[in-house]
């Protein structure tokens, strides 16, 4: 029998998540003593911390709209059965890395997963100068293992083949990552903002740059074509959480078969708008600190991401592609090392021009982010946009002739420097 989808408040929640008995053996079973509290900020859902006698959970659930429009913009809810679907994936590619999965009820949207504390979201973090030791590390591993991992590198056929099919029908998310980044920003999409008037003049060059918006379409027709493993979509700084001994990846909603370059090109271009927003908040003192800290993140997330990855192709390629029968069982090591690079080389070029896009993205189109947001003076967080808008632009469409993260971070530094005034 199905049963209506109803949104869950907090009210509700406890007459209705009552009998789920991971959820009371995880926190306790009596329900009257059990505190509620809505606490989503992002874009899409409702998220609930449930505390009860013996512990807390949080409970996710979707929305049929998007919360940050409104009705008006309906989105459907089999996006929780995908962000299910992969954080299971998550975790047998990147153990410990995903919240712990308790519970799933398909037709009501409702994920209740693990309540990680004292975490908070990395973003959050960052903003507040925080220096966290292990996210480089994590995360280069995580974007190397899932990627590969989930790729025609290492799945047997029929199984990737299988998962290629479950994650396609995710189209309305897809549909909202191709408008929201690859187009609208390009162009005046209904639901576009920037700071204005003060990026007025950079906003009009952009829409009229036209190797900005053919790079822009070339980057969406491999968003779109390129099918080579499961991303999880959305791989921003507001969808890690942190502690500085723990890093988490939540949220994989976005989840589907995309571009290996995808997810890194994203992580990265959020630290480096970190690393432009830093200027916006210095009222607690300097940061110089906090930007050698996130452009040696950069640096070394690439490395791990790098190593990690030529390191799982050289023990876990298993898959059809590249297979060893071709190369090492016949004694051409040099072949598997020359097929390694120019993937690797085609990840670099690629991940540059996402990275790129995503960074204008964020101060052009409708989903901006709190680095700039929460800078209240205009001027100054015009400024720190600018020099995100303009290092973006560079990577999208010079991506094929950057070298170096080194080269790109000196770029970053020299643009900090110049846009003072
Ligand atoms: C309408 S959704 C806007 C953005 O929120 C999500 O976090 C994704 O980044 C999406 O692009
Ligand atoms: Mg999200």
């Amino acid at each position: 029998m199905t049963t209506a989808f109803e949104a869950l408040n907090a009210e509700t929640l406890p007459v209705r998540l009552g009998r789920t008995t991971a959820l009371l053996e995880r926190i306790g079973a009596d329900t009257s003593a059990w505190k509620i509290r809505e606490v989503g900020d992002g874009n899409l859902n409702l998220v609930f911390i449930v505390e009860g006698t013996r512990g807390s959970v949080v409970v996710k659930q979707a929305l049929p709209y998007v919360r940050l429009v409104g009705e008006s913009w309906p989105l459907p809810l089999k996006r929780s059965y995908f962000e299910y679907n992969a954080l299971v994936r998550q975790e047998e590619r990147d153990p410990g890395m995903v919240p712990e999965i308790l519970h799933f009820d398909r037709e009501q949207a409702i994920i209740v997963m693990e309540f990680l504390s004292p975490h908070i979201i990395l973003r959050k973090a960052l903003i507040e100068g925080q220096q966290l030791p292990r996210i480089a590390q994590d995360l280069g591993l995580f974007v190397a293992r899932t990627l590969f991992r989930g790729s025609d590198l290492s799945m047997e056929a029929r199984k990737r083949k299988e998962d290629l099919a479950l994650f396609s029908d995710n189209v309305e998310l897809c549909d909202i990552t191709e408008n929201l980044v690859f187009s609208d920003p390009y162009f005046e999409a209904k639901l576009n903002r920037h700071t204005t008037p003060q990026l007025d003049g950079i906003v009009e060059e952009l829409r009229a740059d036209r190797d900005l918006k053919v790079e822009a379409q070339r980057l969406k027709h491999l968003f779109t074509a390129k099918a080579e493993t499961l991303l999880h979509g959305d791989l921003h700084t507001g969808s890690v959480m942190v502690t500085p001994g723990e890093t988490r990846v939540i949220d994989p909603e976005f989840a589907f078969y995309g571009p290996m370059a995808f997810d890194v090109g994203m992580l990265l271009a959020n630290f480096w708008m970190s690393y432009f927003s830093q200027a916006g908040h210095e009222t607690d003192g300097d940061r110089a600190g906090m930007r050698d800290y996130l452009l040696d993140v950069v640096i070394d997330i690439w490395d791990v991401f790098r190593d990690e990855f030529s390191r799982l192709w050289h023990t876990e390629r298993t898959g059809i592609l590249y297979q060893r029968a071709l190369f090492e069982d016949r004694g051409d090591a040099l072949g598997s090392a020359q097929a390694l690079d120019e993937v690797l080389q085609s990840i670099w070029t690629d991940m540059l021009g996402f990275a790129g896009v995503e960074m204008h993205r964020r101060i052009l189109g409708l989903a901006h982010n709190a680095d700039f947001e929460t800078i209240e003076d205009a001027d100054l967080r015009a400024r720190c946009e600018t020099k995100a808008l303009k290092l973006g632009r560079h990577l999208a469409v010079n991506r094929r002739k950057i070298h170096s993260i080194a080269d790109i971070n000196a770029l970053a530094e020299r643009l900090e420097k110049e846009i003072v005034a």
